[in-house]
């Protein structure tokens, strides 16, 4: 064998190493399940908290006495350099996900300079670290639709203008540039995926998929009487996250790093997922839901649709679980997560829809059956 080809060899079979930043979110737990599939070995950047905020990756856990840990989790934050500067020293990364946000749009308009420093300016200390430790990490740059905003192109794609509506689209548009800046300035492997609206069980509870599929599993088993929502008339794109990931993780495989849109293609606005989700419990939203102006935006993003031809193309990506699907699924999974937490309170359930008797019609088993990871 000679020289090059046995480097090849030895390239192909080191132990890969991924740090993903937000592991503690949606996203992170997916990509983490993902990687540690893949045979990475994968650092969890996490900031602290005074309570448990790991409940997402609680099932990926290893002690960290064992003696060869695939998971770790690190202690840092996107707003403290110093803390980035030491992780990266130590751990040399083959591949950086960068998945931590103040994520949440309605919130960016009460902490507007927050999501600037985290969202925006947090991507670039994490860039400048790369660059100060002298590694030569590939870089995925979790960007979003929202820096579409009030969209000047239907669908939108790769080349279409952002035109951000809220403080969190505005620092999303920062940190694409940003990225795409440390790529042609310093020659770095780093990419943009620009992902529409994902959801799952895991989505965090003021999201409002999980706000529906919970508000209407609560209201089935009678633990809650309405659901509050905001502007109902917006459209969006989305899809299931488990299928996201694998995305991101396809770019950062590709020959030359390039930004990618990702999406399903499909609309829908948010009576539809009413619909859908009140329809798995056999209820009518229209009799639960009431309207509370605190959750309008002061400038909203009215629909969102994404053309990911050349994801689909270049990466050979395409989605996998639809859009009805991915609400019944949410709905089984809050209708079991409801009744595990409401278990053993004599009454709560016992003069409500299901007489107490509720068997739920699937188990966790089969909902783990719809994730990609497992088939
Ligand atoms: P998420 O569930 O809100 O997770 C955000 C993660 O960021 C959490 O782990 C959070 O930690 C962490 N984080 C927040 N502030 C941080 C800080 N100062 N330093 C370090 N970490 C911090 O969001 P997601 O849905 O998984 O989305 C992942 C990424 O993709 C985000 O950047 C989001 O903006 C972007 N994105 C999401 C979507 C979507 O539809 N889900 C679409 C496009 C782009 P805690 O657990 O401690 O809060
Ligand atoms: O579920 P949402 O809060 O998601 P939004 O604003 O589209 O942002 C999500 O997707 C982005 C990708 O496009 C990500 F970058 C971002 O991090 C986040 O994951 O709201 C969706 C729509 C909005 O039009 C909102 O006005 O639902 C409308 N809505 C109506 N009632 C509500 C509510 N949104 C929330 N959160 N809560 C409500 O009660």
């Amino acid at each position: 064998m000679n020289r090059r080809k046995k480097q090849s060899k030895k390239e192909t079979t080191r132990e890969r190493v991924a740090l993903i930043t937000g592991i503690t979110g949606q996203d992170g737990s997916y990509l983490a399940e993902f990687l540690l599939q893949k045979g990475y070995r994968v650092f969890g950047l996490m900031r602290r908290s005074s309570s448990f905020n790991t409940a997402r990756i609680n099932h990926l856990y290893q002690d960290p006495h064992d003696p060869d840990p695939r998971l770790q989790l690190v202690y840092g934050d996107l707003n403290d350099a110093s803390s980035l500067n030491k992780i990266l020293r130590s751990i040399r990364p083959d591949e950086i996900y960068n998945l931590g946000a103040q994520s949440h749009v309605r919130v960016s308009f009460d902490v507007p300079e927050y999501t600037a420093e985290i969202t925006g300016v947090g991507t670039l200390r994490l860039l400048e670290a790369i660059r100060d430790s002298g590694i030569h990490p590939k870089f995925y740059q979790a960007s979003s639709s929202e820096m579409f905003g009030k969209v000047q192109a239907i669908p939108q794609n790769e080349t279409t203008p952002f035109y951000p509506r809220s403080p969190y689209g505005v620092a999303k548009v920062y940190s694409y540039w940003i990225t795409v800046n440390y790529r042609e300035s310093y020659n770095m492997f780093a990419c943009n995926g620009i992902l529409f609206n994902h959801e799952s069980p895991r989505r965090g509870e003021t999201f409002v998929s999980r706000k529906i599929t919970k508000g209407a599993a609560r209201i089935k088993l009678g633990i809650q009487q309405e659901l509050f929502l905001g502007n109902l008339e917006s459209r969006r794109d989305w899809g299931f996250a488990g299928d996201y990931v694998e995305a991101m993780w396809l770019m950062l495989q590709q020959e030359e790093p390039e930004d990618f849109v990702i999406a399903t293609g499909k609309h829908y606005s948010i009576t539809d997922l009413l619909d859908i989700a009140f329809e798995e419990v056999s209820l009518n939203w229209k009799d639960y839901v009431r309207i509370d102006s605190r959750y309008y935006r002061p400038a909203e993003v009215d629909l969102l649709v994404g053309d990911s031809g050349k994801a689909r193309k270049k990466l050979g990506w395409e989605p996998r679980i639809s859009f009805n699907d991915l609400i019944r699924m949410m709905v089984k999974a809050d209708l079991e997560e409801e009744i595990q937490k409401n278990h053993g309170t004599q009454g709560l359930l016992g003069d409500k829809p299901f007489g107490g008797k509720w068997v739920p019609a699937y188990s966790g088993a089969e909902l783990e059956s719809v994730s990609p990871f497992s088939r």
